[in-house]
């Protein structure tokens, strides 16, 4: 059966969180609902502010350009547009498209008696973002201590603060993000391939299905995880990957403000040891 033929079947009413049956209805194939309407005002609203700040700053060279934050100065306050409220709006925009995103996706998974695992998942990289941008700039007292948003700045912003705590790599809720994403791409090249390879064969061969892909992986490794299990994994290292990335930054600065490699020395002091 082709997908288009059941698809009308689940495209059902309810379900709505706010709005009731007011926004309740489709635009072709997209959903609209009361935050796809905020969504859309969000986003449009936060890059014609992004446009108009390029616009009236000085360079349109994307090497250049960049809308910064406040001065630390300001603290918590509003800045003056071109001191910083530029970005201060954008941010909000950013975040108010983000969270009506993940709200629309709820209201979508009520629709057809899912769980809320893909906005809870896609929740996790709001997160981390939330987290540069407003937890840990209000936990050091300032909105200046977010990134700016440029193509070159942003680099250059994760550089002076990875250096700030002399060597970032020895931070480690950093190891374990990093250890989560490359465990993530690991997982996903084997899953890609294994799914390609059974669903993709050579002109005249029958397409494969579980049964081949998991004998693939009891001859090599002697145990296959499944086509349920490896999605399962897929999402926990990604949302471990999320979570501990915005972990590592907030601990930073708030939580130790000294050097993450002398941070170690807890271990040189163990009493086993230390005298
Ligand atoms: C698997 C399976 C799949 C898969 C993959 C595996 C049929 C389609 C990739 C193999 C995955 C394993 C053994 C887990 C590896 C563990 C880590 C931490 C990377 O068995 O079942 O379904 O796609």
């Amino acid at each position: 059966m082709a997908m288009l033929n059941f698809e009308p079947k689940y495209r059902v009413r309810g379900g709505t969180i706010l709005g009731g049956d007011l926004f309740d209805f489709w635009v072709g194939p997209f959903y609209v609902g009361f935050f796809g309407v905020t969504t859309i005002f969000f986003s449009f609203l936060g890059t014609a502010l992004i446009l108009y700040a390029i616009a009236i700053g000085p360079t349109w060279n994307p090497f250049i350009l960049s809308i910064n934050p406040p001065d630390v100065s300001y603290g918590m306050r509003l800045a003056p547009l071109q001191e910083g409220g530029f970005w201060q709006w954008i941010t909000f925009c950013a975040i108010g498209a983000f969270v009506s995103w993940a709200l629309r996706q709820a209201e979508i998974a009520r629709k057809l008696g899912m769980g809320y695992h893909v906005p809870v998942a896609y929740g996790v990289a709001v997160l981390a973002y939330v987290t540069l941008v407003v937890i840990r700039p209000a936990l050091l007292g300032a909105w200046g201590y977010g990134f700016p948003y440029g193509f070159i700045s942003h680099l250059d912003w994760v550089s002076t603060t990875g250096y700030t705590y002399v060597n970032f790599h020895y931070n480690p809720a950093h190891m374990i993000a990093i250890s989560f994403f490359f465990t993530n791409c690991f997982a996903l090249a084997l899953h890609g391939s294994l799914v390609l390879s059974a669903a993709n064969p050579k002109p005249g061969e029958v397409v494969k299905g579980s049964a081949h892909e998991n004998t693939f992986f009891r001859d090599t490794l002697g145990w296959s995880i499944g086509t349920l299990g490896i999605h399962r994994l897929g999402l926990f290292l990604a949302m471990s990957a999320g979570f501990w990335s915005a972990v590592c930054i907030v601990i930073s600065g708030p939580l130790y403000d000294g050097s993450w490699p002398d941070w170690w020395n807890w271990w040189l002091r163990l009493p086993i040891w230390s005298d």
